[in-house]
């Protein structure tokens, strides 16, 4: 625990916490911000965990990042650390990150390539598949190898992004309606035949669901965003009330472009959990570069026209993302503990594109390093004001923070239909 969880421990244990965290949503202003226990108490933090980013479906990277059999990347979902291999038969899987033997953990690597996995402890080895092949000389006659295979967690992959599910079982839901629209969506991408050109990753001092309220409303952008505004407008909805003519007519030569090269773009949402839209970029702009100007000489899969704005996913409750002609940008919201969070940015390009010839990597990343700086920087204040004695919930605009309000209401939902659940298994 630092000083910030001693600090803020409102509740003498965590069943207390879930009773409170449970009455207080209950009862909370619904287009207001949270009470602030759900923003910095230890407790509420690893009922999130437990509720939240140990049962739903997360967003943890892309297909490519894993092009070959045996390559493999590692993320921690809070204590949780898990593997995703490509397999043999070109399948992404994800594990638990965690030896059958005595749980050490197997890879330690941000990335890497194995042909099998071997614990780095006592050398069990498993297969690409999670199979135990080998666990040392003598585990006795009654040992049974087919008994201790890694575990698996769900996972799904659509349109090149790559989703895992830690719960014994996969959530109810309309997810895999919403993956369908992805695959459909991301097509013109080719995601499989692209690389990661860079990334980033940022620790903030701010609870997770501060860096997702900040990034579902721009209401904050015209004042701290100088540098994102050169080419992203402040809204991503066709029917917003900021939309004025101008925009309209642009967004309207720009849609039949897109339609008579099967770019699609219509708006689409899955409750107010998933989201893609295609919105132009400012007229004149072409990607989220500092001028708008291209990013990568090479275009994405099979798309031809450099004015493809940018096609934004939304899935909560870890990513938002900028798909973009030439190159896409996926984020990812990783919670540390009740006030950090990992925030990981990735820029990919098409695979044969070469560095310093078709796309300069400062260029490509300068836009978004200052944006998220920027954003960790509110992200963190809005924090330090939450944490003061004086702090109580605030009214959101429905007009420019509607999708903060969706957010919290997603959040809240999820979080008592969850709670209500174990209450009911416990009899
Ligand atoms: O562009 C984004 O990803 C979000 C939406 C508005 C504010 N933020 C920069
Ligand atoms: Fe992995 Fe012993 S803990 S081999
Ligand atoms: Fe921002």
């Amino acid at each position: 625990m630092n000083q910030n969880d001693l600090l803020n421990i409102t509740y003498a244990n965590v069943d207390t916490a879930r009773v409170e965290m449970d009455r207080l949503l209950k009862s909370r202003q619904r287009n207001y911000s949270l009470p602030r226990p759900l923003y910095n108490d230890p407790h509420m933090f690893r009922i999130d965990m437990e509720e939240i980013f140990q049962k739903e479906w997360l967003f943890v990277g892309m297909t490519s990042e894993v092009p070959k059999k045996g390559d493999y990347f590692t993320v921690e979902i809070g204590q949780n650390p898990v593997l995703i291999l490509r397999d043999g038969d070109g399948q992404v899987r994800a594990f638990h990150n965690t030896c059958r033997h005595r749980g050490s953990r197997l890879c330690s690597a941000e990335r890497g390539k194995v042909a099998n996995l071997v614990c780095p402890y006592h050398q069990w080895t498993y297969d690409l598949k999670g199979n135990l092949l080998f666990a040392g000389t003598d585990m006795g006659t009654t040992f049974d190898k087919s008994q201790h295979g890694l575990n698996k967690a769900h996972c799904k992959t659509a349109g090149g992004f790559v989703f895992v599910c830690l719960g014994d079982e996969e959530p109810e839901g309309d997810f895999d309606d919403f993956l369908l629209t992805l695959e459909e969506y991301m097509e013109p991408y080719d995601m499989e035949n692209t690389k990661l050109a860079v990334e980033s990753s940022m620790y903030e001092q701010a609870n997770w669901k501060l860096v997702i309220e900040n990034n579902r409303e721009c209401y904050h952008c015209n004042g701290n965003h100088p540098e994102l505004l050169n080419t992203l407008l402040e809204w991503d909805d066709t029917h917003d009330p900021r939309a004025d003519e101008a925009f309209l007519a642009h967004y309207e030569r720009q849609s039949k472009e897109w339609d008579a090269e099967s770019i699609p773009h219509e708006h689409k949402s899955f409750g107010v959990r998933n989201r893609i839209v295609r919105m132009p970029l400012k007229e004149g702009t072409e990607v989220m570069t500092i001028d708008g100007s291209k990013g990568c000489n090479k275009l994405m899969g099979r798309i031809k026209n450099r004015h493809l704005g940018s096609m934004r996913i939304l899935h909560l409750p870890n990513s938002w993302n900028h798909m973009q002609s030439d190159h896409v940008i996926v984020f990812r919201v990783l919670p540390i503990s009740a006030q950090e969070t990992l925030v990981t940015t990735k820029w990919f390009v098409h695979k044969d594109a070469v560095e310093g010839v078709d796309y300069d990597v400062a260029k490509l990343r300068q836009v978004w390093d200052a944006t998220n700086e920027q954003d960790k920087r509110l992200g963190e204040e809005n924090q330090r004001g939450i944490n003061s004695v004086a702090y109580q919930p605030g009214p959101y605009s429905e007009t420019y923070e509607f999708g903060v309000i969706n957010f919290l209401d997603w959040y809240s939902d999820k979080l008592q239909e969850n709670l209500a659940r174990i209450s009911t298994s416990e009899g």
